[in-house]
């Protein structure tokens, strides 16, 4: 096997790693290792299994069949598949977003009382902008028709854009996605349009598009997972966060500590991981409240300490300042200090192996949704309209493993670092004075040279945190400002790139500018589903300057991506005009047609496009050529 600090750059996990070695644990680094070699097919994304006459392969190297048993060649293959991974992926987000939009509904019709609108202002201006009157309406009729309008986007039957859509994207790239359609009706002879018409009907549109015996052209086959994924960023994942924003507050900065040294040994210490705060919001609640802190003191803890792990934890850590145990790969670790009383999960990014693991410690590892069953798990069904009582009973439960808790198991690696969090679209306006002119300013005048956003995962296959570490660094020495959500986020801030120290690893630029506006170079956005304020940030600048997304000196990453999720992402970035870095290699390169598709076809029709490199030094050069590129392009340089 592979020694501890090379399967992590994070010294918290090689600690923990060293651990697991010595007591024979398995992780997803030692399961990878079991997996190898891993299945060339699958990497390229020639393999078919969508009807029964397959399973088919093709082999794009050697000799052998060039077509499925029903035809298809290895471009309706490779497109296929990645037409369902991007359906996945927006599903996931989406589904999320029904969820608080349908609560969101609850709690306007009085149906909930567990649950309050916390932030009036915000649910104004989001009743505003699509256009809802709010003049002297009530609070909770103005929440319901925000909440009409959002749960109509899912289940939208006609041909117009989703309200959502048409709303909130800058104004350049509405047109330019529209026009679209005339385009590549010129270049397929079939109707193909890019503005989603329902999040939900996109999905389904790629399930049956890929049925056996339906669409075999990659390029409406990558069309439709654009629009799909459209309808993810401009809608499933913008209505997550802007009904979260008005359940439960939008984000402003606050200080928190991230890594496996928020576990506190005189705590009971209760995680939650997973994504969505409507669950994890009231497990802390509850776990502050006077009745549970003299529970946890009853049986010897000090209190119930909650920390969080991957997105659910950034939503805590963006509005209500709670403190971050890891990302993804950080997940058995956790378990592994021995220290964990209970980690509770909702929906998505949840090893299964977690069940198995908390066996060999008192740790009760609590699954809540119907669609996230995991056996060997305590199973405790989580319902919206009773919110209190069952978050009550989870952190009671948390609190009655704590005697059980056995202290020669216990080791908590100590390594914790500060992070300034809590950058909204709507602080980040306020930090610069209430209007982007700014940030505008410094980036015309070549003190920032432009911006990168970076998403996504943990990728066993990668060192943890190795990419995003290093890339981030690489772009700040560089004077990009660099921003992003998920689990990227959290190793930026477990490695201090988030505190006001980690401006002097700035550019001159870049420092200044941080040092003037008393931030941090490298700003956390929050959860994946927040990507959508990367994308309201773009789309207020675009507007701002009267351009299209395109022509700003924005790029995107996805440097440690793993989940489909990662794919509806990237393509919504690049249907928004923006070019995205890719690694490790998505399972594309099998089709030499999609590969150009995607690579280039998709520059010159969206002026987004993917790239894929492995080296973060030379992506970090590759991403300031496209910026110098789009200064060029602005007239900000000769
Ligand atoms: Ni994003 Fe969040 Fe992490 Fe990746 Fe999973 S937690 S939604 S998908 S693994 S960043």
């Amino acid at each position: 096997g592979t020694r501890p600090d090379q399967r992590s750059v994070d010294p918290a996990a090689a600690a923990m790693l060293k651990i697991s070695d010595r007591e024979g644990f398995d992780t997803a680094w030692s399961r990878l290792e079991a997996q190898q070699p891993q299945c060339g097919y699958g990497q390229l994304g020639t393999c078919c299994r969508n009807c029964s006459m397959g399973p088919c392969r093709i082999d794009p190297l050697e000799e052998g069949p060039r077509r499925g048993v029903c035809g298809a060649n290895a471009d309706t293959m490779v497109a296929r598949n990645l037409a369902r991974m991007a359906a996945a992926g927006a599903s996931a987000h989406s589904d999320h977003g029904r969820k608080v939009a349908l609560l969101l509904k609850d709690v306007a019709s009085g149906r909930n009382t567990d649950y309050t609108i916390f932030n009036p202002d915000k649910l104004m201006v989001v009743a505003a902008r699509l256009g809802i009157a709010t003049e002297g309406r009530e609070t909770l009729e103005v929440a319901g028709d925000v909440a009409d309008v959002a749960i109509a986007c899912f289940g939208a039957q006609g041909e117009e854009t989703i309200p959502f859509s048409t709303s909130y994207m800058p104004e350049k790239r509405l047109e330019l996605l529209k026009d679209l359609e005339g385009t590549l009706a010129e270049m397929t002879g079939a109707r193909i349009g890019l503005m989603p018409r329902g999040i939900d009907r996109e999905v389904v549109d790629i399930m049956h598009r890929t049925h056996f015996g339906c669409d075999a052209d990659p390029l409406s086959l990558v069309a439709q997972s654009l629009r799909c994924s459209l309808g993810d960023g401009w809608g499933g994942s913008l209505i997550a966060t802007e009904c979260q924003d008005i359940l439960f507050g939008t984000p402003t900065v606050r200080t928190i500590k991230a890594n496996l040294g928020v576990l506190d040994t005189d705590m009971v210490n209760l995680v939650v991981h997973g994504h969505e705060p409507v669950l994890s919001e009231k497990v802390l609640e509850w776990a502050r409240s006077p009745e549970m802190t003299e529970a946890a003191r009853a049986v010897g803890a000090k209190g119930v300490n909650v920390v969080g792990l991957c997105c659910t934890g950034n939503e805590l850590l963006m509005r209500q300042g709670v403190n971050v145990a890891g990302n993804l790969l950080h997940s058995e670790l956790a378990i592994m200090t021995g220290a964990v009383e209970a980690m509770v999960v909702d929906v998505q990014c949840i090893f299964p192996s977690l069940a198995d693991l908390s066996s060999c410690f008192h740790t009760r590892f609590i699954t809540t949704s119907e669609q996230t069953n995991i056996p060997g798990a305590l199973h405790i069904q989580f319902e919206e309209h009773d919110a209190n009582a069952i978050a009550r009973r989870i952190v009671q439960t948390a609190i009655d493993a704590f005697p059980g808790r056995n202290a020669a198991k216990v080791y908590i690696p100590q390594e914790t670092e500060e992070a300034m969090v809590g950058f909204s679209v709507e602080q980040i306006l306020a930090a610069l004075g209430g209007t982007p002119d700014p940030l505008v300013e410094v980036i015309a005048n070549g003190t920032i040279k432009g911006v990168v956003g970076i998403v996504g995962c943990n990728n066993a296959k990668v060192q943890q945190d190795f990419f995003h570490l290093s890339l981030t660094r690489e772009l700040i020495k560089r004077d990009i400002l660099v921003l992003g959500t998920g689990c990227w986020a959290i190793a930026a801030a477990k490695a201090g790139l988030m505190n006001l120290d980690a401006q002097q690893q700035a550019g001159p630029g870049l420092k200044a500018v941080c040092e003037q506006l008393g931030i941090p170079p490298v700003l956390h956005m929050g959860s994946c589903v927040d990507c959508s304020r990367m994308l309201v940030l773009t789309g207020a600048l675009a507007d701002h300057l009267g351009v299209d997304t395109a022509a700003l000196p924005v790029v995107g990453s996805a440097p440690e991506w793993t989940t489909e999720k990662a794919v509806a992402i990237g393509s919504y970035f690049v249907g928004s005009g923006l070019p995205v870095h890719l690694w490790p290699v998505p399972p594309i390169l099998g089709s030499p047609v999609v590969t150009k598709i995607l690579t280039e076809s998709a520059k010159d029709l969206l002026g987004g496009y993917f790239f894929v490199e492995e080296d973060p030094v030379a992506t970090a050069d590759r991403m300031e050529a496209i910026i110098m590129e789009k200064r060029v392009g602005l007239g900000l340089e000769k």
